[in-house]
């Protein structure tokens, strides 16, 4: 029997079959949880039909994080399907295409930098809001991914440095906020991966390569890897874990 046994999950953020998501997704149907996904727009559902195929679910609702109405709407939805969930993983990031281009301030705006930290981080407070009331005192986790870019100025990633800062932040303080009902907080750092999201941001090869080069592991990290450590963290055997970051990188987050 695998270690998520009787768990439901609940997945945001699977765009393709190279998401993290879908990493994510697939460790944690192999350890036996019940999936339930969720699609940005349109132009994704098809994608998101096929991870729900794939991990034998019925459940895929519409959200976009950047519409309260939706947010609830979909939580009002799953409420049809389960009377409660134990995991939420949240692996949602977005900031305009040109602000991850350049020099940090080259490229830097207020409207960027708010639509980076909307959907990065709050969209994180947001659904662990509204997830609140079908979470409560079940023993459940809430995941996210975040990136080394929220504590070092690397090139490229500019304000989504700012916006994963933030994010960790925002683990730390909904794991204070939400310890005493029983619901842990954690956050991956992962190492890069050639996902559409990293597509993105420039010279992502560049920093793969590096990676590959540099690493303690002399490699970077596969969405299987970052999946596993996800699903460990989300199950019973991190029942003493929570406000933590942990990294899968293949170890490069502790070179100087
Ligand atoms: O190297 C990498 N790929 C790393 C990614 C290293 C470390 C961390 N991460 C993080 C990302 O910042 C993100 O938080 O992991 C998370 C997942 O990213 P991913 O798996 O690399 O990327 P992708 O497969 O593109 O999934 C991210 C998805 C979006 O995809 P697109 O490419 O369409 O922007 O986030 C979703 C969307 O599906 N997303 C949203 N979902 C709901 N509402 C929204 C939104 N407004 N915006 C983006």
């Amino acid at each position: 029997m695998g270690f998520l046994h009787g768990k439901r999950a609940l997945i945001v953020g699977i765009a393709s079959q190279r998401s993290i998501a879908w990493g994510i997704a697939n460790a944690m149907h192999r350890e036996g949880a019940q999936l339930a996904f969720t699609y940005q727009n349109e132009r994704l559902k098809d994608r998101v039909d096929e991870a729900a195929n794939a991990f034998g679910s019925n459940i895929v609702l519409p959200c976009d994080v950047a519409q309260d109405g939706q947010i609830d709407q979909m939580f009002a939805e799953l409420g049809k399907h389960w009377d409660g969930f134990d995991i939420l993983v949240h692996s949602v990031g977005f900031a305009p295409r040109e602000a991850l281009q350049g020099q940090y301030l080259d490229n830097l705006t207020r409207e960027s930098f708010t639509i980076a930290h909307d959907i990065s981080s709050y969209s994180l407070a947001a659904l662990a809001k509204a997830a609140r009331p079908m979470m409560a005192g079940r023993g459940g986790a809430i995941l996210t991914l975040t990136y080394l870019g929220a504590e070092r100025a690397l090139n490229n990633y500019n304000v989504m440095g700012l916006a994963k800062a933030s994010l960790e932040a925002n683990v730390r303080y909904l794991a204070f906020n939400l310890g005493p009902e029983g619901t842990r907080v954690n956050a991956i750092s992962a190492g890069p991966i050639k996902t559409l999201a990293a597509a993105g941001i420039s010279n992502f090869r560049k920093m793969l390569d590096h990676v590959d080069e540099n690493a303690p592991l002399r490699r970077s990290v596969t969405i299987d890897e970052v999946g596993n450590v996800g699903a460990f963290l989300c199950s019973d055997l991190a029942s003493g874990v929570t406000g933590e970051i942990t990294y899968v990188d293949a170890g490069y987050n502790i070179l100087g």
